[in-house]
C-alpha cells in the first residue's frame, strides 16, 4: 500500500477548514498538520491553492439493479469508477429482495455483485415484505453483517411496494436493532390510479410521468412515514425529497423535536419538470425517474432546506438506463424504466450551484456531500472526515478548475447525462481511494 504526502492544501471538514498537510499510509490517514516532513518513499501530491476534503459519500445508488424488466447500465465497477472520477469514494447501494425472497439470500447475492467495485461501498437493505423470518434475518444483518439501515418503498405497487403492516413492523424492528429506517415516500396506490387516469386521457408520452406523481403524492407518503415513526419513536430518513410539500413535512416534524432526516438528489437541486416536455422522446424519457423533477421553485426550497439543516444529505439515485431500455415505454410512459445517472457529477454540481453561489460554505459542502451521510449511517469518523485514523478516502479539489459535463466524457456506461452542457467551476484534481491515488 502507498504512502501519500498531500502538501500545502486547505483541509475542509464539516466543522472547520484549516491549512494543513496530510500524510496517508496503508489506506489510513496517519498525520494532519502544518509543515510536515515528507516521509521517505512518499508519493507527493501538491495541493497548493486547493481543498483537501473527505471523499464524497453517495447514500443512494443502484448499480446493476434488476428493475422494470431490465438491468441498469452501470455495474458495481463502472458505477464506482464513475464516482471516483468525480471525487466520490463511497457509495451506499441497495439490496432489494423480491417479495417472499429470503433477505439474507438477497444480501449475499448483492454482496457478490459488489465484489468488482472500484471503491468502498455499503448497503441499505430493502424490506419489501414481512414475516417472522424477515424479522429474525434483520437481526442477523445488523448484528453479524453491520447493516445500519433498512429501506422501504411506499411506491411501485405490484412490485416492491410495502404496505403499512410492513412499514410498522419493520420500523419497530429497526428501533430494536438501532438501525435507521428509510423510505421512498410516494403513495403507490395513488400513482397506480393516476397512471391509469392519465393514460385514459390519451397521454402516453413521458409528459405523463410527472402528471401521475404530483407533489401531494409524495407529501402524503412522507407525512405517513413520519407519523408512523413518531408513534413508534424511531428516527426516519426520507430519501430523494423532491418538493416543497415533502420538505415542509420534514421541517414541521423536526420543529416538534422529531428525529427526521432528509436527502436531496443533485438532479432535483438543479433541474425542473420542463425536461418532460422536450419534443424528443429519448431526451424526455432519459429524465424519467421518481419522484419526478418538479416545477421551478421547488429546487430553491430544497437548497434552503440544506442551508437550514432541515435536509441533511445529497445523493444521486444513480440508476442508469440507455435509450433502448427507456424505449420500452415508447407508447406507454408507465413502462419507461425509472432512473437517471449522476454519481460522477454530484460533487461538482453541488459545489458550483452551492458554494460558488454562496448558498453553502466549503464546510457545509462537506457536511451535505459526505459527513452527514457518514454520521446518519454510522460510519463516521471512519468516513466523512480528514482526521488521523480515518480511511484515506479523499478528494483534492481545485476551485479554479473548470469542466463542461457531458455524456462524451463521462465514465458512466449510461448514454445520457442529465447535466449535459453544464460548465462547472471547481473540480477534483486528485481522488484518493483506499489509500491509493486513483
Ligand atoms: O425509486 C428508486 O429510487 C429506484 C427504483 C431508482 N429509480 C428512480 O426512479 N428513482
Ligand atoms: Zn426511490
Ligand atoms: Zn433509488
Amino acid at each position: 500500500m502507498s504512502t501519500l504526502f498531500i502538501r500545502g492544501g486547505t483541509v475542509v471538514n464539516a466543522d472547520r477548514a484549516f491549512l494543513a498537510d496530510v500524510i496517508t499510509q496503508d489506506g489510513k490517514i496517519v498525520e494532519v498538520g502544518q509543515n510536515l516532513a515528507a516521509p521517505a518513499s512518499a508519493t507527493l501530491v501538491d495541493a497548493g491553492g486547493q481543498y483537501v476534503m473527505p471523499g464524497g459519500i453517495d447514500p443512494h445508488t443502484h448499480m446493476q439493479l434488476p428493475f422494470m424488466g431490465t438491468v441498469t447500465m452501470d455495474d458495481f465497477f463502472t458505477g464506482t469508477a464513475a464516482g471516483l472520477a468525480g471525487g466520490n469514494t463511497t457509495i451506499i447501494d441497495f439490496v432489494i429482495p423480491d417479495p417472499q425472497e429470503n433477505i439474507l439470500d438477497a444480501y449475499k447475492k448483492w454482496r457478490g455483485w459488489a465484489e468488482k467495485s472500484a471503491s468502498d461501498y455499503s448497503f441499505h437493505v430493502a424490506i419489501t415484505w414481512w414475516s417472522e423470518q424477515v424479522r429474525k434475518d434483520m437481526g442477523t444483518l445488523v448484528n453479524d453483517e453491520g447493516v445500519n439501515s433498512f429501506k422501504h418503498f411506499m411506491a411501485y405497487k405490484n412490485a416492491i411496494m410495502c404496505d403499512d403492516e410492513t412499514l410498522v413492523n419493520s420500523f419497530k424492528r429497526s428501533l430494536e436493532l438501532g438501525a435507521m429506517p428509510t423510505v421512498h415516500a410516494e403513495n403507490g396506490e395513488l400513482v397506480y390510479l393516476l397512471q391509469k387516469t392519465v393514460s385514459e386521457m390519451g397521454i402516453k408520452g413521458p409528459e405523463g410521468h410527472p402528471l401521475s406523481r404530483p407533489p401531494m403524492v409524495e407529501a402524503e407518503a412522507a407525512n405517513r412515514a413520519i407519523a408512523i415513526a413518531d408513534v413508534l419513536n424511531v428516527p426516519i430518513y426520507v430519501v430523494h425529497v423532491s418538493c416543497v410539500e415533502a420538505a415542509e413535512a420534514i421541517a414541521r416534524a423536526r420543529a416538534r423535536g422529531q428525529r427526521v432526516y432528509g436527502e436531496v438528489l443533485a438532479g432535483h437541486l438543479v433541474l425542473d419538470d420542463s425536461v418532460y416536455r422536450h419534443p424528443d422522446f429519448a431526451t424526455a424519457a432519459a429524465h424519467v425517474m421518481s419522484p419526478p423533477f418538479r416545477p421551478k421553485g421547488n429546487s430553491e426550497f430544497l437548497w434552503r432546506g440544506l442551508q437550514s439543516g432541515n435536509l441533511h444529505t445529497t445523493a444521486t439515485d444513480h440508476c442508469t438506463f440507455c435509450a433502448a431500455q427507456k424505449a420500452a415505454g415508447k407508447d406507454d410512459f408507465t413502462k419507461i424504466p425509472n432512473g437517471c445517472g449522476g454519481v460522477e457529477e454530484r460533487l461538482a454540481v453541488i459545489w458550483d450551484e452551492g458554494v460558488n453561489t454562496g448558498r453553502l460554505t466549503p464546510s457545509e459542502f462537506v457536511a451535505v456531500t459526505s459527513a452527514n451521510t457518514a454520521k446518519l449511517f454510522n460510519i463516521y469518523p471512519q468516513k466523512g472526515s480528514v482526521s488521523v485514523g480515518a480511511d484515506a478516502d479523499l478528494v483534492v479539489w481545485d476551485p479554479a478548475g473548470s469542466k463542461t459535463l457531458s455524456v462524451k466524457t463521462q465514465f458512466s456506461k449510461g448514454d445520457f447525462n442529465i447535466f449535459e452542457g453544464r460548465t462547472v467551476k471547481g473540480i477534483p484534481s486528485h481522488t484518493v481511494s483506499q489509500g491509493e491515488l486513483v
